[in-house]
């Protein structure tokens, strides 16, 4: 009888040992969909390439929508899905709640999900809750952002007078974190109000038309923050373009090339910069410890840093590390 027990457990260590040598030699395929094509997807996607082609992944990119949202989003996933070959997805989620039911269907097709950049529900995922699937979140604290925005914005205007925000959609949790980050950060001064949040849907000529017409109605307006790229694209020309440049300060978000040439020209204050790229490393770096033997991300969270660029640091050849790609 022992004799049979320990036959039994022996085959068992071997089969398991054998189980994780094929997974250990086994050339893993993650699927990465990004939320929009912008540069700091492509940043994101580059340095997820490279971890990818150091570790021996094999990385297939969904295809960029040309919008933010669901529409554009879930039929690019659901195509992902349908090839069946997938091993793990890592993606932004366009929205908190719209993403969760097409994201339970591919982790209930036995495929991992970890979401970048942006989360669902409220990115809690250690806690009991319909969306607590994915293995982790790993992006930027938007909150902290948001506060460090509104405290470099207090002083540029000498704490006091009317500030904006220029956002794109209420539904995503990375420009609600900011926002909500900003107007946290702006409660210890009691001199400054914001006296407008405009939602531009991700679209820079509507951003642009909506802190042109916040303008017309403040016209001693301070100060404007644009919560991303193309938020913050279409607000600085909004200043530029009434003669502003410089009365009115800009905070941005986003490295893009366009927003460092204009902190350079004096046409924007600020810039923060996420690091998209580090962000697309890590994912393929958890990713695969999770594929080869069950890691689990700690915390279910994983959370790099970000660079503030101002007109003092801008030329500074260590900052340029942190300008994204085309
Ligand atoms: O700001 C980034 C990203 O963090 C956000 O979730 C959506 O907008 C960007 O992609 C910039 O356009």
């Amino acid at each position: 009888m022992k004799k049979v027990l320990v036959g039994i457990i022996t085959m068992a260590v071997i089969l398991s040992m054998a189980l994780m040598a094929v997974a250990a030699d086994k050339t893993f395929k993650m699927a990465f969909m990004p939320g929009v094509a912008d540069p700091f997807y492509f940043t994101m996607e580059k340095g997820a390439q490279a971890k990818a082609k150091e570790l021996g992944v094999e990385l297939i990119v969904g295809e960029y929508p040309k919008a933010w949202g669901p529409e554009s989003q879930v039929p690019i996933l659901e195509a992902l899905i349908a090839r069946g070959d997938i091993d793990l997805l890592f993606t932004a989620p366009t929205s908190t709640e719209a993403l969760i039911p097409v994201l339970k269907k591919v982790h209930d097709a036995g495929i991992p999900v970890i979401t970048v950049d942006t989360y669902i529900g409220d990115g809690d995922y250690n806690k009991e809750s319909n969306y607590n699937f994915p293995l982790a979140f790993i992006g930027t604290d938007n909150f902290a952002g948001g506060v460090v925005v509104a405290e470099a914005m207090a002083k540029m205007i000498g704490e006091k007078g009317k500030v904006m925000v220029e956002n794109t959609n209420p539904d995503v949790s990375s420009v609600q974190g900011r926002e909500k980050g900003f107007i946290e950060g702006m409660k210890k001064f009691p001199g400054i109000e914001v006296v407008a949040v405009e939602y531009c849907l991700d679209n820079q000529e509507k951003a642009q038309a909506q802190v042109a017409a916040v303008l017309q109605k403040h016209p001693d307006l301070a100060g404007v923050f644009g919560v991303n790229v193309f938020s913050a694209q279409g607000a600085y020309r909004a200043i530029v373009n009434a003669g502003l440049t410089g009365a009115v300060k800009v905070a941005t978000w986003d490295a893009t090339e366009d927003l460092i040439n204009a902190l350079k020209k004096g046409e924007v204050d600020l810039v923060l910069a996420q690091k998209p790229a580090e962000i697309g490393a890590l994912a393929v770096e958890w990713g695969l410890k999770y594929l080869k033997d069950g890691t689990p991300i700690p915390d279910k969270k994983v959370v790099p840093g970000f660079f503030v660029f101002t007109k003092e640091n801008v030329e500074s050849p260590d900052a340029q590390q942190y300008i994204y790609s085309k």
